[in-house]
């Protein structure tokens, strides 16, 4: 086979120009923008994975378009490599190259790629794409696809599908179906089978109720719980609310990212009885956070640190009960709350690790446990198992029938990557088995109050951290006010970092009382805005 790389620069000067001079930069899960800036990013970045697959000798590789948690009006993609992680970072930069040139340099430019990999184009590529259900996603579908035809690459199109579910029918598809069939119906039936053998009948047990609130966030999430409830056998009661149906945006007042940062429940929440299981996930659904109502109508939020550390209690009773020698550990990041990695270290005692902010670095910490599990406060991770943890496992499930059940936890999770349905069911699965509402769940440990600050300056790069974000090391100075301010505060604990997916600076905070993590976060957020090049509206206390 022979390529034309002049079919790529006329593809991009007829249909994809680039519009933008505005460098455009490879963010925490890819890139995201305004969509009407996007078509060029898309159509270049189908190229990048048809290369990408070539590099890999034909291995596919998943192109998600989403912008995730971010507005209606955003879009962005999501890369995936063959074994369903986020795309290698060393192609990161490859890719924010690639975005960045010119259309009159564009064929130059991935000629030099090309070469600098040492890439054989006359290889076959696969390239597998989906999206979520933004109203301009099919626009930019069709730019990632001409992407991979521009190269003579093959493209699979999945159309409107949640990003866990990309990232299992690539892993799929490389594992030669030994990980499931890259299909939504097989999807489907790989999770609801586990499920329900897990349930095995019992739909309540001690103070378990069947009864679920589903905030569906306006998004793909909403319409693919929809499809689960249709295939499952009345195994699961759930009620689905801002389906994408009417006026209603995705992520708007909804939503995994609402409900965990302004901590109150999401716009059209029925009325339910106090302590009702209630869960949101994110607009492509690769984040789970539950909460409820107390009898006194306040807030209660179990976020994605309380999924981690239900998840890893779990596992480590199955590990002991098992007579299992497996290594589990945990991993967070700084936004995890402090009262959380105390449990965890105290109670659990389970290792655990701090990495920077990104699912990609996670999943590649967890690697390195037989079982690894890996949660963002803001409810995105899962649990990965190494070959051999599930060769023990397999083995110990000949003599044993709590291995079994071992067995089919792991046919629940999507371990490709974070899965907010996914997970919804694995921690439905838990508190049925303990027998547990949300009162036994939220009171292994009592959250420190914590509060997170999105604030505008003129440019958020100027924020350089270091030790898995915990400290700033740029702009000069800024690391020493935010240490005096913190030091009188009680637990006080605060953090700021660039944001990788909105221009903004973030600041988090936590500290013993409201109050005080309230007046801690101002504070930051005013030293952010007054070293950092703070932009727009002064901070409201
Ligand atoms: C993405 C990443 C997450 C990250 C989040 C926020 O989530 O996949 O790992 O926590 O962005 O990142 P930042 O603080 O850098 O904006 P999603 O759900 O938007 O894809």
């Amino acid at each position: 086979m022979s390529i034309n790389l002049r079919t790529v620069y006329a593809f991009a000067r007829e249909m994809y120009p680039k519009i933008s001079t505005t460098p455009i930069q490879y963010g925490t899960a890819g890139f995201r923008g305004k969509a009407e800036f996007l078509d060029s990013v898309m159509f270049r970045m189908g190229v990048l994975a048809t290369l990408r697959s070539r590099y890999r000798e034909g291995a596919v590789i998943g192109v998600m378009i989403t912008a995730s948690h971010n507005p209606e009006p955003d879009n962005g993609v999501k890369l995936i490599d063959p074994k369903g992680e986020m795309l290698e970072s060393s192609w990161e930069t490859i890719a924010t190259d690639l975005v960045n040139v010119s259309d009159q340099e564009l064929e130059q430019h991935v000629a030099k790629i090309i070469k600098d990999n040492n890439i054989d184009v006359t290889t076959s590529s696969h390239v597998f794409v989906g999206m979520d259900n933004r109203y301009h996603s099919p626009r930019l579908l069709k730019a990632v696809a001409d992407g991979v035809i521009a190269l003579k690459g093959n493209v699979r199109e999945f159309g409107i599908v949640t990003t866990p579910m990309m990232h299992f029918f690539v892993v799929a598809s490389n594992t030669k179906e030994a990980y499931g069939k890259p299909t939504e119906e097989n999807y489907y039936e790989k999770l609801i089978s586990a499920f329900e053998k897990l349930r095995n009948g019992q739909l309540e047990n001690g103070k378990y109720r069947n009864n679920l609130i589903f905030d569906g966030a306006n998004g793909v999430g909403a319409r693919k719980m929809l499809q689960f409830l249709k295939r499952m056998n009345n195994s699961l009661a759930v009620t689905v609310i801002n389906q994408g149906i009417g006026s209603g945006k995705i992520n708007e007042e909804c939503g995994a990212d609402h409900v965990k940062v302004q901590q109150r429940p999401p716009i059209s929440m029925p009325i339910v009885e106090p302590y009702t299981r209630c869960v949101s996930v994110d607009g492509d659904a690769d984040r789970v956070v539950y909460f409820f109502s107390d009898e006194n109508g306040q807030f209660q939020l179990l976020d994605g640190d309380r999924i981690a550390t239900l998840v890893a209690g779990y596992l480590m009773d199955l590990v002991k009960s098992c007579e299992l020698d497996l290594r589990l550990g945990l991993v967070q990041t700084a936004y995890a709350n402090g009262a959380s990695t105390d449990y965890i270290v105290n109670e659990l005692k389970v290792p655990v690790s701090c990495v920077p902010t990104g699912v990609k670095h996670l999943h590649h910490k967890a690697l390195e446990y037989d079982i690894g599990v890996y949660f963002e406060a803001n409810g995105h991770g899962t649990i990965v198992f190494s070959d051999s943890a599930k060769l023990t496992i397999s083995e110990a499930a000949k003599t044993k029938p709590k291995a079994r059940d071992f067995l089919l936890i792991i046919d629940l999770i999507n371990e490709t990557v974070g899965d907010a349905i996914s997970d919804m069911l694995l921690v439905e699965t838990i508190l049925n088995h303990k027998g547990w509402d949300v009162r036994d769940w939220i009171s292994s440990y009592v959250d420190l109050p914590n509060q997170q600050l999105k604030i505008h300056v003129k440019d958020r790069n100027v924020i350089k951290t270091t030790d898995a974000e915990r400290v700033c090391v740029k702009p000069e100075g800024l690391q020493d006010e935010i240490n005096q301010v913190v030091a009188n505060y009680k637990r006080g604990r605060a953090f700021v970092r660039p944001s990788g997916t909105e221009d903004v600076v973030r600041v988090y905070a936590e500290a013993s009382t409201k109050e005080d993590t309230h007046q801690l976060a101002y504070e930051v957020g005013i030293l952010v805005q007054k070293l950092a090049g703070g932009v727009g509206p002064d901070l409201v206390k």
